[in-house]
């Protein structure tokens, strides 16, 4: 796969993906978006079992939808426009393998909630957060409104979005935004680190573990402990099952065949 804006690497079986724009600080035109679509549709989850997504550069993870183009456009292209990149990112949250941001910087409006599409957030110290939408005189398009509410809480979610600040990464800890802030040096070491310990355990397992996670957030209790129970039994059809329980009882290392 080769894209303009879009740098492929991979490590084994983890995968990283750097957006680079850097006249734009990375900023997300549809160009971008359709490589990410892509190349989102085309990556092989048997093949790989983790993603880190980040930005190109030392300041930007990605510093929002691209204002220049989007200046200029109509009621039904914005709809395309927030649509298009709604779309993108849900395809993300659904991959069924984990994916990890990795926020370099910048990560506004359409960046920040790319990286709230993303599983897990880790940061630099540099990094800033924020979806300052509404003082360009729009709202967060790309599913802010929907996913900061629930990874934060209503009350911080909503005095964030009204009030359009930039957060410092200290603050998006303390609120649970991300998971952890590093060095700007150390990030992706970082980043690749908690990938590879993600990789090591039973891929299945991992799928399963993401899949009851996202779709049970929006049931009730009775029908997502119920949902809960028949994936935990598909577990005991893999042979992961089987030989990680073995090498346990057998006190040896369990090597997974992830299948
Ligand atoms: N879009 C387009 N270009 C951008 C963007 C952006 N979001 N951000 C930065 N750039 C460009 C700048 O225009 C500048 O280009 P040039 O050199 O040609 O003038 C270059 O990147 C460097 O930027 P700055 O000179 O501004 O760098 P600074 O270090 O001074 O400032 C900031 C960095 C604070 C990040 C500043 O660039 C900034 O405020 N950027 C905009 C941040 C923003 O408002 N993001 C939200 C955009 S709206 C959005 O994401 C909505 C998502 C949902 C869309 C739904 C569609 C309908």
């Amino acid at each position: 796969m080769n894209y303009q804006y879009l740098k492929l690497a991979e490590n084994g079986t983890i995968c990283t993906a750097t957006i680079s724009a850097p006249q734009s600080l990375n900023a997300l035109n549809s160009t971008i978006l359709g490589e990410l679509d892509d190349f989102i549709s085309h990556l092989d989850c048997n093949k790989y079992r983790c993603l880190i997504i980040t930005g190109d550069g030392e300041k930007s993870f990605v510093a929002g939808a691209d204002i220049k183009e989007m200046a200029d456009l109509n009621v039904a292209q914005g709809q395309t426009f927030g649509a298009k990149g709604a779309m993108v990112f849900r395809k993300i949250e659904t991959l069924p393998i984990p994916v990890i941001a990795a926020v370099n910087g910048f990560a506004l409006g359409g960046g920040c909630e790319l990286a709230m599409a993303c599983d897990i957030r880790i940061c630099s110290n540099n990094a800033r957060f924020g979806q300052p939408e509404v003082g360009l005189g729009i709202i967060p398009g790309f599913s802010g409104t929907v996913r900061m509410a629930r990874l934060v809480g209503m009350g911080i979610a909503k005095e964030l979005i009204f009030s359009g600040r930039t957060m410092k990464a200290d603050e998006a800890l303390r609120i649970g935004l991300v998971n952890a802030v590093y060095e700007p040096a150390e990030l992706m070491a970082k980043a690749m680190e908690m990938a590879e310990h993600i990789a090591a355990n039973a891929p299945i397992a991992v799928r399963y573990a993401k899949q009851c996670i996202n779709n049970e957030f929006d049931m009730n209790a009775d029908y997502a402990i119920t949902y809960e129970s028949g994936m935990f039994g598909q577990c005991f059809a893999t042979k992961d099952q089987k030989e990680g329980m073995k090498a346990f009882i057998n006190k040896s290392k369990a090597v997974v065949p992830g299948e």
